[in-house]
């Protein structure tokens, strides 16, 4: 297909740093598809990733070769990846007009390297894109090969479970079994590496596992002071969540001699939002994992700020006290109900609160109303139709836990409730306007 001698490569192939399995396997197939190419692979390689090599030294040799110099290739050929910041090894090359540039990549439909020819869709991995080339063009793969294409696979689709998984995905991991990819092999290889202090560190963490039910969520906060520095503490904290089952993990890892704390968090629960959370502790993430790394700060504190988070000031930046309405229009329980007719119909309320001494007694709402039966009734007190099964809330609250107890108990309006008073009311109206952000600046 293309000419070219050892010495000054013609076709260079690569990929991005931390290289994958999937990054690997598209080198290897980008390798069966320009035979007389050479692999760039970066310097930095996952753990698992140089595990795999460094057992299958004799078969991928290319992989530890002393890269040739990409200084005079013509054509560059990019696999799983799109961009230049995430290649590297490339400083020598002349990315002048004669370098033809290729790319596969599955993370978008357009690279952001300006490329003379691209295959680029969002698959759950660049190795399934590959695959179509390999198969128009008949390229017989060994066990091995399918075995490290199937690495990739199972590796970028978390085994054809993440949400970006295709169809195409799963039938490129059926055509690589048949062509004898090794499970065992890939048991071995996907574990994820786990060392033994990773191990000790998950041990520890088990020997003393609390759990709490907080705002309905079963949720499990470890506090563990560890001593110098350990990576990969987010993969003890998934297996730490697997192990406990519980809808929320968190670590909190305290480097007493740094005076640091490392928080890190995983949920698979809808609306339990990680990334909310470390967010107020001044960390990132996503809904289902995130970290915070908090500088003087007692573990115990924090595990008391998570908990605080979780039981719903998760939005603390917009309180009740924000959304209310006041002052509060109510009635007495002496009040007659054609008055409340009357100021019913003269306002939009949907509910009075009862207020008696000063203390909320009661509510009344428009739907109270159209329980009477006989005009006879407008003469009574509101004090038998009143309802007495109270819910309020404190004016510290967030919305969402407004709207939670609003649509469990079907209500409408909540009273605001500080010290025993009543300082305000709060509708369904006010929290839907808050969650479709129309909120007033
Ligand atoms: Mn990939």
């Amino acid at each position: 297909m293309l000419k070219g001698n050892k010495m000054a490569p013609k076709t260079v192939v690569t990929t991005h740093k931390n290289a994958d399995f999937d990054a690997l396997a598209s080198i290897a197939a980008g390798l069966l598809i320009f035979p007389e190419a050479v692999p760039l692979l970066p310097k930095q390689l996952n753990p698992n990733v140089k595990a795999f090599l460094s057992l299958h030294k004799d078969l991928f040799a290319w992989a530890e070769a002393k890269p040739s110099p990409v200084k005079d290739a013509e054509r560059l050929v990019v696999v799983d990846a799109g961009a230049w910041n995430r290649l590297s090894g490339l400083s020598g090359l002349r990315r002048n007009s004669g370098l033809e540039i290729l790319i596969w990549d599955h993370h978008g439909t357009k690279p952001a390297i300006d490329a003379d020819w691209f295959c680029c869709e969002e698959l759950g991995a660049n190795i399934t894109l590959m695959l179509r080339c390999i198969k128009a063009e008949n390229i017989m793969l060994s066990p091995i090969q399918a075995t490290l294409f199937l690495a990739g696979l199972y590796e970028d689709t978390g085994h054809m479970s993440f949400p970006g998984t295709t169809s195409e995905d799963a039938k490129a991991a059926a055509y690589l079994l048949d062509n004898g990819a090794d499970l065992n092999m890939l048991r071995k290889f996907l574990r994820p590496a786990y060392g033994q202090r990773q191990k000790n560190i998950l041990f520890d963490m088990l020997k003393s596992v609390r759990r709490k039910l907080i705002n309905g969520y079963s949720v499990s906060i470890s506090r563990l002071e560890i001593k110098g520095h350990v990576d990969r503490l987010a993969l003890v904290l998934s297996m730490y969540r697997d192990i406990v089952n519980v809808d929320a993990a968190f670590g909190i890892f305290n480097l007493p001699e740094k005076q640091k704390c490392m928080v890190i968090g995983r949920s698979d629960a809808d609306g339990l939002n990680i990334g909310d959370i470390m967010r107020s502790l001044g960390g990132g993430g996503h809904p289902g994992a995130g970290s915070a790394l908090l500088l003087k700060v007692n573990p115990e504190i924090i595990e008391q700020m998570i908990v605080e988070l979780i039981e719903g000031n998760q939005q603390a930046s917009v309180q009740i006290s924000d959304l209310m309405s006041f002052p509060v229009k109510t009635v007495s329980p002496g009040t007659l109900l054609s008055e409340v007719v009357h100021i019913f119909d003269k306002n939009s309320f949907s509910g009075l609160p009862v207020v008696q001494d000063n203390k909320l007694v009661g509510m009344i709402s428009r739907r109270d109303l159209h329980r009477l039966t006989k005009d006879s009734q407008l003469k009574s007190p509101i004090k038998a139709f009143m309802n007495r099964d109270l819910k309020m809330i404190q004016p510290g609250k967030s919305p969402l836990q407004a709207a939670r107890i609003m649509v469990r108990n079907d209500i409408g309006h909540l009273p605001v409730v500080e010290n025993n008073q009543i300082i305000g009311i709060v509708t369904r109206t006010d929290v839907m306007h808050y969650f479709y952000d129309l909120l007033p600046d």
